[in-house]
Formats: structure tokens, sequence, C-alpha cells
């Protein structure tokens, strides 16, 4: 793949650019499987960045996310708008058009979105809409504003896709259980997997799963929660260990409830970019039999984002 640019804004200083020569998994993907967390940015000339935005990208087209598809074994993507568009959904809209079916998608909207814009959206193949909590990369949207969002989108058969740190899940509580449809976690809720597994922080995590069941989980971004980091320079695809206790429980919880995706190209990374196929070579360590993996990666979000097929 060529080289990112950012089409003509400047790059956030300290962010890396994506991985240009992403390795072969040695994991194969069962057929029809969904990377099913993955951004489009820009190209910045064509769909430019947010004013309001938090950083500023180098630009990831749909052509690359998609050659990224085929390269993994992937069979399709979930692209999920990133907060360096904020509520402009037109490069997510124009990649869900372009990619055949085989891409569906979670935007941002404002309190202001019309019907029809909503309506054209869900053609496109938009099925969710994403509410950030993440301090770093948003201001602040009243909870009044989200939860007016949250009953627009309901009748339309979309879900939520909550983003948030694990230590404002207590004060966020409330709101989440409040919301009248499925809820997709970003990242676990991003553990800290410095603490013990079993203690408080995660514990409140798995217990919002289990006394939830619209409460679904993305097992995913281990370069984002590894403090180990990536393998070390002999060869070894097993990289960022300490997340696999985290996701692997998660996993094999909510079997039916789980779901998986590269987050290429990985916004706001400053000490590594991970490479791809290695990240797809992680997945066997969190789902360790061929029916957890069915479910993490062909099952569940085939369930989610493509039910007219008949879930798989
Ligand atoms: C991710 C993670 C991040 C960024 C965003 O919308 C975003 O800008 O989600 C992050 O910085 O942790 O899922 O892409």
């Amino acid at each position: 793949m060529s080289k990112p640019t950012s089409g003509g804004f400047e790059k956030t200083p300290g962010w890396l650019d994506w991985y240009t020569g992403p390795s072969k998994p040695q994991f194969q993907l069962p057929p029809n499987a969904v990377d099913a967390h993955c951004h489009v940015f820009g190209p910045g000339a064509e769909f430019p960045y947010a004013p309001e935005r938090k950083y500023t990208p180098c630009d990831a087209s749909k052509q690359q996310l998609f050659a990224l598809r085929d390269h993994l074994g992937f069979t399709k993507n979930v692209i999920v708008q990133a907060t360096c568009h904020g509520a402009d959904n037109r490069a997510l809209v124009d990649a869900l058009k372009s990619s055949n079916g085989k891409a569906k998608g979670v935007a941002t909207v404002k309190r202001g979105v019309t019907d029809s814009e909503l309506q054209e959206m869900h053609a496109a193949g938009v099925r969710g809409v994403r509410f950030n909590f993440v301090k770093r990369l948003v201001d602040f949207t009243p909870k009044d504003e989200l939860l007016e969002i949250a009953g627009r989108i309901a009748p339309l058969g979309w879900h939520v896709v909550i983003y948030f740190e694990a230590v404002d899940l207590p004060e966020l509580w409330d709101f989440f259980t409040a919301l009248p449809t499925t809820v997709v976690v970003d990242h676990m809720g991003r553990p800290d997997v410095s603490k013990p597994i079993d203690g408080p922080e995660f514990e409140l995590f798995l217990k919002f799963m289990r006394e939830h069941e619209n409460v679904w989980c993305k097992a995913t971004c281990p370069e984002r929660l590894s403090l180990a980091g990536p393998p070390a320079l002999n060869g070894e695809r097993n990289a960022y260990r300490d997340v696999v206790p985290f996701a692997r429980k998660v996993v094999e919880s909510f079997p039916d409830r789980v779901i998986w995706g590269t987050d290429w190209p990985h916004p706001n990374l400053k000490n590594h970019m991970p490479d791809d196929g290695l990240l797809v070579d992680f997945i066997p360590h969190i789902a360790t039999t061929r029916e957890l993996q069915q479910k993490l990666l062909v099952d569940n979000p085939n369930r989610l984002y493509w039910p007219q097929e008949g879930g798989a």
C-alpha cells in the first residue's frame, strides 16, 4: 500500500502513520469474517476533517481499507465514524456505498439530524450511532441530547456504540443502562490491564455485561491497551500478552455478544503502530476454539449488522 498523507491538512505531531506493509496472518479467518471496528479518514482533500477535531490523522481511504480487508482475509467491514470527522458522515457514507454491501457503518449524529438524513444513512448501510465519552477525543454532549438521539434511532433498528474509559463507568452506569437499544462497548471499556483481572474495575464491567443482556462488547485494541507492547524482534507472533486474560474472559463469558475488529488505521498511536497481520494472529489467543472464533468473527457481527442475510 502507498504511503499515507493528510490531504493538505497538517497531521498531529507524534502521530504515527499506519503500517503500509502488513504481514499475512498465520491464523486463517473463517469464511464470512467481519472486521467489525475500523475507520476511513478522508482523504482530507475530498472529505475535510472536522473543525472541532482533537487530532488530524493521516488519510486512510476506502480503497486502502478494502485492500486491507482482502489481504487479511476478512469478507466484510463495519466502519465506525471517528471523532476527527465529527458529525460529518460523508466519508463514511461514501465508503459504505462503494462497498457492494460488504460494509455497514456506525455514524455520529447531532440532535438536529433530520429523519430524511437518518433514512439516507440507513439506505447506505448505517446501523448505529456512536456516543464517545473519552475526554481527550471529544467535547461534552449533554445526556438528554444523547437520549433523544437514541430514541430517534431505536425505531430504525439501530444500536448505540459507546466508548469510555474504565474509571468513568460508575458515573456513566445509569445513562448506559437507560439506553433503549442494543449497546456495543468499544475496546472492552478500556480496562487498565496493569490492574488485576478480578479487581473491582474490570469486575464492574463484567457485571455491566452480565446484568444487561442488551450489552455487547468489542474484544478489540490489544495494541492500545497493552503495556507489554508488541512482540520482541525475535519473529514471535504472540503479541500483547497482558491483554489476553481480559479479552479471553469477555469472549468466554459472553460468547454470543462479542465482536472483533482491527481498529485500522489505529488513530492516536504514538509509541508503536501495529502490524494488522499480527493483530489477526492475536485472535486465537482470546477465542481459543473454532466455535468461539466462529461466533466472534462471523455469527455475532453478521447477526448484528447483516440480519437479513440470516446472520452468517
Ligand atoms: C478508536 C480509538 C480512538 C479514537 C477514536 O473516534 C476516534 O477518534 O475512536 C482512540 O484514540 O482511542 O477506536 O479508533
